[in-house]
């Protein structure tokens, strides 16, 4: 038996002699901001396996952010659980969710590891996945419009209306996004830049991934997303067509973060380590939630966007992840985009 399947049968052995134990009345809460179905898988999961109730709240992660904060002075919540890092670190940064050191750090990639370390190991790395679009392959055609290959070529003024992305206050992907093209194109470049998305966008969507569901329905053109969410899109059989932007892309590191004043502390534990076993990462296979899987021993799947083969940024998470740079590019790009006639 190697290490990892040492580490792996132990875990899953003090979990299920804590599940005979029966665990009338255990429960922990569960802030989930990745999709709908895979929170369900996780939820459930947990349940089945810990006999521990969870009870599952899906938001997007500015708004889970939002909710921790405004509980703060009386914790409701005991784990959060994906979503993009930013917010995450942000939460770390105000106190909001607090240290533990998982034993479960020898199986995942170095990138979930330096998350944590550079938060004081208030939260650590689940998935990672890059920064795109997607368009509807059918619609463009219907429209004449030339297929787009690049961030800049979303400006141009025939794709007035095709454009969809999520409002950046809510959604850690549409954070993701704004951060992304400052670091492309520099602070004012970038803002200029989203000021001529502005013109081409048809709705600013509460929810990351709902863009490219509209797309896939056929309710826009093109959807500015992870390329794994626009993947799952594809995968299902909808007419889409995933880029990996020509100038390059940022990238996303989803969290995992304890809350501050968690009320069942050691069930958000057992969560959290639970949350960070090969086995229990592959289960996102079962949803075609194509991330890369923190935890080396997790499965991939064939489908999954290539990260070495995309032209990455150095995304900073340090900056783009402290409170006071994520406070002041919302609030510049609601003052300076958002009113923007269109
Ligand atoms: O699970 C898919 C995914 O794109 O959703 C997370 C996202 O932050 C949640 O949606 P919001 O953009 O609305 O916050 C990502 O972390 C994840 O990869």
């Amino acid at each position: 038996m190697n290490r990892f399947s040492l580490v792996l049968s132990s875990s899953v052995v003090a979990l299920a002699s804590s599940a005979t134990m029966s665990f009338a009345g255990e429960k922990v809460t569960l802030y989930c901001s990745a999709q709908e179905d895979w929170c369900q898988v996780m939820a459930r999961g947990f349940e089945e396996e810990s006999g521990i109730k969870v009870n599952m709240t899906r938001k997007s992660s500015g708004e889970t952010f939002a909710q921790i904060k405004a509980e703060s002075a009386n914790p409701k919540g005991d784990v959060w659980w994906g979503g993009t890092g930013d917010p995450h670190l942000q939460a770390a940064e105000e106190g909001l969710t607090t240290p533990y050191v998982t034993p479960m750090r020898g199986e995942l990639n170095g990138w979930a590891i330096s998350q944590a370390k550079s938060a004081g190991d208030k939260t650590i790395g689940i998935y990672s996945g890059a920064l795109g679009y997607g368009y509807n392959s059918e619609l463009l055609a219907a429209a004449g419009l030339a297929a787009p290959s690049c961030w800049k070529d979303l400006l141009k003024p025939e794709y007035k209306g095709h454009v969809q992305m999520a409002n950046p206050n809510s959604s850690g992907t549409a954070y993701t996004t704004l951060a992304t093209i400052i670091q492309l194109f520099g602070e004012e470049g970038g803002f200029d830049f989203m000021k001529g998305l502005h013109k081409n966008i048809n709705q600013y969507t509460k929810s990351g991934s709902a863009p490219i569901k509209a797309a896939a329905r056929g309710e826009t053109t093109i959807g500015i997303v992870f390329m794994h969410d626009a993947v799952k899109q594809a995968v299902k059989g909808f007419p889409i067509t995933v880029v990996a932007p020509c100038e390059g892309t940022g990238y996303e590191i989803g969290s995992m973060s304890i809350i501050e004043g968690s009320r069942n502390l050691e069930n958000a534990q057992k969560f959290y380590d639970w949350a960070l076993t090969a086995d229990v990462q592959s289960m996102a296979l079962q949803v075609n939630a194509f991330q890369v899987p923190s935890n080396m021993g997790a499965e991939t799947s064939p489908s999954a966007p290539d990260l070495a083969s995309i032209k990455l940024i150095d995304y900073d998470f340090t900056l783009y992840g402290s409170s006071a740079e994520r406070k002041r590019l919302l609030k510049k790009w609601d003052e300076d985009v958002s009113v923007l006639p269109q």
